[in-house]
């Protein structure tokens, strides 16, 4: 694996399921395949998951780990091109990857989109010129349009506890009081579409998202009717996709937030999110405290997602070195 950016890049999806599942039952059992490789994790934006379960899943692989939180410590980096550099940003980017690529063998990425220019965050720009200028494998830590790390871990997760094989999967558009980013829904949809789940997704007229990633998924504005029989509930917010109110948010209405009314549309539903998470805005305290909530063991996946994705990538590295 050369680059993990979207649900493309992971192949058959029995096949990644089946060994992220192998990895967990024994995620000590290639403690020397990354020995003497270096992970370079690099962060533009926060994170608690994804720092932490990253950085473990290499540690089990036997790789030594540098974190870089590029706007704490790192020089200011200016991301286009052609520009006169006379502002506060002293680095350029197109300079930056290449020095970073020559320190480690794997670069992660977190980069959220913008929300403001929709076509540049839709270009997926900073991680496609990592992906470009580092020589290096890339994997996404979550890109401008998309979280494939976090749905691979949801899907582990909704294999490890479906009882039916084609399990109804609906994903719930949730109240926020700040503009986020598509990427997070937009992988969801994608890959559980992949997996062969009946997809629905449900969110108030104005938040559809990009038809690129939700093809295959129904579209319904009623969310009780939505979450009618549904054996998964996974709520997120997401701020506009559609023109003219790109990044823009159009309802904080708590009428969408995920409580006991609304899940008792369900056939007992589990309830997930990718966390962090508001509660009272996305979900009330009961349900993500109650029984039927997998917050706690989808945010455990991480580790196991992104060992995955370690492993395939050292694994060709090294095919090509003795190749
Ligand atoms: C981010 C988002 O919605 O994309 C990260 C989620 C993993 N969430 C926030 O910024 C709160
Ligand atoms: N779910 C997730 O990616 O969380 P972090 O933003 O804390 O990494």
């Amino acid at each position: 694996m050369k680059k993990f950016t979207t649900v493309a890049d992971m192949g058959p999806l029995d096949k990644a399921v089946a060994e992220a599942l192998e990895v967990k039952r024994n995620r000590f059992a290639w403690q020397s395949l990354g020995r003497n490789y270096t992970l370079l994790m690099i962060f533009f934006n926060s994170s608690l998951r994804t720092r932490l379960s990253t950085q473990k899943a290499a540690m089990n692989l036997g790789m030594n780990v540098i974190v870089l939180d590029v706007n704490q410590g790192a020089w200011k980096l200016e991301t286009e091109r052609g520009v006169i550099m006379d502002g506060d940003k002293a680095e350029h980017l197109l300079e930056a990857i290449p020095v970073m690529g020559s320190y480690c063998d794997i670069i992660g990425v977190r980069s959220f989109a913008s929300l403001k220019d929709k076509a540049e965050d839709y270009e997926e720009r900073v991680i496609n010129q990592f992906i470009k200028y580092s020589g290096r494998p890339v994997f996404s830590m979550e890109a401008a349009t998309g979280h494939p790390l976090q749905s691979f871990a949801d899907l582990i997760t909704i294999e490890e506890h479906k009882t039916k094989p084609v399990p109804k999967v609906v994903m719930t558009w949730a109240p926020h009081p700040r503009a986020l980013p598509q990427a997070v829904p937009n992988s969801f949809v994608q890959w559980m579409v992949a997996a062969g789940y009946d997809v629905t997704v449900t969110h108030p007229e104005g938040y559809e998202l990009d038809e690129a990633f939700t093809r295959g998924a129904k579209i319904e504005y009623d969310q009780d009717r939505a979450l009618a029989g549904a054996d998964f509930v996974y709520a997120k917010n997401w701020s506009a996709y559609a023109d003219p109110n790109y990044g823009k948010i159009l309802s904080t209405s708590r009428e969408w937030t995920v409580d006991a009314t609304k899940m008792a549309f369900t056939d007992n539903a589990y309830f997930m999110h990718c966390l962090p998470v508001r509660r009272g805005m996305i979900v009330t305290d009961d349900v993500i405290e109650g029984p039927r909530s997998l917050v706690i063991p989808e945010a455990a996946n991480r580790e196991i997602s992104a060992q995955t994705v370690i492993k395939r990538m050292l694994e060709s590295i090294q095919d090509g070195r003795n190749g």
